[in-house]
Formats: structure tokens, sequence, C-alpha cells
């Protein structure tokens, strides 16, 4: 092998000679066969994609800015920020991918528990999205688990820049006890929430619209502001909706 690969770089050899020649025999065929240049295809350009749907391109613009493990990690607690929260495994990072149209900005994962840390996402230097550690059946050690919920629960408490959460459910266990605890919070709080029911492509439109109907009389018994809706990362359902509430919480002028 080594051999062969020391001919290709042009240093004699026999076997070095044979693979330039079939080599240069291939790349010959290729340059003299009759090239046909593909159709013009006209491109629409990007300024009148950006006119058409300036709520897309303007969360398309997410990056990624820090992990925080600690209180002390925190950016700045300025501007106005949405935190994604749910259950491990509900779909909080596969929800911000499909929302800022980035196959893995906030990573996901089929291992439930994975991410530990408070990720945060900028949208410009004054709006961020939050991918919060899922609570539920993390695998890791108590004293791990101990100190990032002590951080989960700094965040949650003492935030300002936190605008409002969207609690995300799994649309075939909806309103599981961590959910009815968060929502509970959230009105203690006089915290805006909205559900993503997400997962909607597992169920029948029927199912879905029944469970939707659930989580909304659920809702309704008290008086909040707690909205829902259904979802789909996987087949991009109810996308613009959700950034819908996203920019009305964030006060985005677009
Ligand atoms: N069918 C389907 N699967 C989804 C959807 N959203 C997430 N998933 C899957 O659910 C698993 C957990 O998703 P992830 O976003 O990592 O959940 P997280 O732990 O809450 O961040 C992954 O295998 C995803 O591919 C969805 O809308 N439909
Ligand atoms: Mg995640």
């Amino acid at each position: 092998m080594l051999h062969c690969g020391t001919g290709r770089l042009g240093v004699a050899s026999d076997c070095g000679k044979m693979a330039r020649t079939t080599c240069d025999k291939a790349l010959l065929g290729v340059l003299q066969s009759p090239v046909k240049a593909p159709p013009y295809i006209p491109r629409a350009r990007p300024e009148v994609n950006l006119s058409a749907h300036p709520l897309a391109d303007y969360f398309r613009r997410a990056f990624f800015v820090l992990s925080a493990q600690k209180p002390a990690d925190l950016p700045p607690d300025t501007g106005a920020e949405v935190a994604f929260t749910g259950r491990s495994n509900a779909g909080k990072s596969s929800a911000i991918n499909v929302i800022t149209d980035h196959r893995g900005l906030a990573r996901t994962s089929k291992t439930p528990g994975r991410t530990q840390l408070i990720n945060f996402f900028a949208l410009d230097d004054e709006h961020r999205l939050v991918d919060l550690p899922g609570f539920g059946y993390a695998k890791v050690s108590l004293d791990v688990r101990d100190n990032w919920q002590q951080t989960l629960n700094e965040y949650l408490q003492t935030r300002t820049s936190l605008a409002g959460l969207i609690l995300i459910m799994d649309i075939r266990h909806p309103l599981t006890p961590f959910d009815v605890e968060m929502l509970t919070w959230c009105r203690e709080m006089q915290m805006p929430v909205h559900i993503l029911l997400t997962k909607a492509d597992k169920l029948s439109r029927g199912a879905a619209a029944a469970a939707l109907e659930k989580v909304r009389r659920y809702l309704a018994q008290y008086p909040s502001t707690a909205t829902a809706q259904s979802f789909s990362a996987l087949k991009k359902q109810g996308i613009d909706d959700a950034r819908k509430v996203l920019a009305e919480w964030l006060r985005l002028e677009l």
C-alpha cells in the first residue's frame, strides 16, 4: 500500500507508473467526453427571501454562545431570552434546531439525560434562546445532579432577562408530574409559558387534536396566560406559530 502511495506521489516505481497511467487515462477520458453545461436555473436572491420570511430569517441567525455549568458561567443578564424546558428526551434540542433552521445547533440525542448544561444561543446582542438541561431520568451521579439542579433553580428564580418558558411535552405523554410542577411554578411566578406538544407525527391527526384539547382543558382550570400548540420537529409542523410566540415575548420588531 505504502509502495503504491509513493508511486502516486511521482517517485519512480513500477506500481507508481501503473497507477499514474491508469489515472491519466481516466482523467483524459473525462476531459475529452463532451460535457454538457447544466441548464441555467435562476436562483432567488437571498434578499428576496429575507423580505418574504423575516421571522424565519431572524431565527436562522442563531449561534451558540456558551454552556453554563454553574451560576458564575451564565452570560450577562441583559436584554431578553426564552428558555426551552421539559423532560429529558421530550424534544427540546430538536425544537430549537427546527425553529432556528439549524440542523445541529442544539445537540440532539437518542440517549436521555445527556445534556446537563444550560446552553445559550444568541439571536443578536440582546436576544437569546436557552436550552435547559432535561429533568427526569438523567444518567448522572447524584452529586452532579444536585449541582446542576441548583444552577437551574438559581437560573429560573433570579434571571431577570427570562421572558418566558417554552415547555416541551411529548404529545403522547403530556402533563407528567414534572410538567405539572413546571406549570404550577410558572403560574406562581407569573412566568409566561407556551407548551409545544411535540412528536405530533407519532399520532394520527385526530389523536393529536384530542391531546391538545386535553392540555388546553387542563390549562383553562387556572387563571393563567399559558398556551399550547401541537408541534413536530420531524415534520416541521407548528414552527411559525412557535416563532411568533418567541417574537412576541422577545419583543422583536421585524
Ligand atoms: N418522531 C419525532 N421524533 C422527535 C421529534 N423531536 C425529537 N425527536 C426525537 O426524540 C429524541 C430526543 O430529542 P432531543 O431533541 O434530543 O430531546 P431533548 O432531550 O429534550 O433535548 C431524538 O431521538 C429525536 O430525534 C419529533 O417531532 N418527532
Ligand atoms: Mg437536549
